[in-house]
């Protein structure tokens, strides 16, 4: 009986110390985010980022996902195949922006990008459209330095109303929607997707006009 205490006091234990080197990436990144935005600002006058935001996955979730891969429920299973435990979304104005932004975050030395999965190029089946990067950043703690994984959601506005309110939808039916409620969806993502192209190209076309007053004035 002790050593069940022992043992659940080690887990819990565990789970903080993880939860704490989860949470110390999520700030990490987030501080990067910032002073990213800042730059584009003073550089260009002009921030790619609207808003951010951010989440540490529930533990019934994580269950989930283990269960959903085949892992049995470990923190070493954890900690090894669940790269969305922390979670950063970052929504932009404009497709070309989530480009822009993910190029510069490639470029930050102290990022390492695991790998890339382009929905918006690929969109998911559902009609989900985002671009995901999972990526590591070192923690440095009293006891050296510990790599940590992110998962970051890029996105447009547009991009991030759908999957909002598909997310909250799908979560009523637990999954298993009628198909007309998939079919509608996934109309509503197209229509989404003409949206961000007409809102690109209504973008290019100002910023045309601006440049050649710009010429005329000079
Ligand atoms: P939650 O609540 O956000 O945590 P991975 O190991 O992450 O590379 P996986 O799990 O197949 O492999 O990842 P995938 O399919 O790229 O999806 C990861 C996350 O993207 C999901 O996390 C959702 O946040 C989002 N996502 C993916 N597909 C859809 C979709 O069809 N609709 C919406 N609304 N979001 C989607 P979780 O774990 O599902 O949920």
């Amino acid at each position: 009986m002790a050593e069940q205490h022992t043992e659940i006091r080690e887990n819990v234990y565990d789970w903080q110390n993880i939860m704490f080197l989860y949470n110390s990436a999520i700030k990490e990144v987030r501080t990067k985010l910032d002073i990213m935005s800042d730059e584009f600002q003073f550089i260009y006058q002009y921030n790619p980022i609207e808003y951010i935001k951010s989440r540490i996955k529930t533990p019934e979730s994580i269950v989930n996902k283990l269960r959903r891969d085949g892992y049995e429920t470990t923190m070493k299973n954890m900690v090894e195949h669940v790269s969305d435990i922390a979670g950063i979304r970052v929504v932009c104005s404009f497709t070309s922006d989530i480009y822009r932004l993910a190029e510069a975050i490639g470029k930050q030395e102290e990022i390492s990008v695991l790998y890339i999965k382009d929905y918006i190029k690929h969109p998911k089946e559902s009609g989900y459209r985002s671009y995901h990067m999972h990526i590591q950043v070192p923690i440095q703690t009293t006891k050296g330095i510990v790599p940590t994984k992110v998962e970051l959601q890029i996105r447009t506005i547009a991009m991030d109303f759908w999957a909002s309110l598909e997310h909250k939808i799908y979560y009523k039916f637990e999954g298993d929607a009628p198909d007309y409620i998939s079919e509608d969806l996934q109309s509503c993502a197209r229509i989404v997707a003409k949206l961000d192209e007409k809102m690109l190209s209504l973008n290019e076309a100002i910023m045309e006009v601006e440049a050649r007053k710009k010429q005329g004035s000079d």
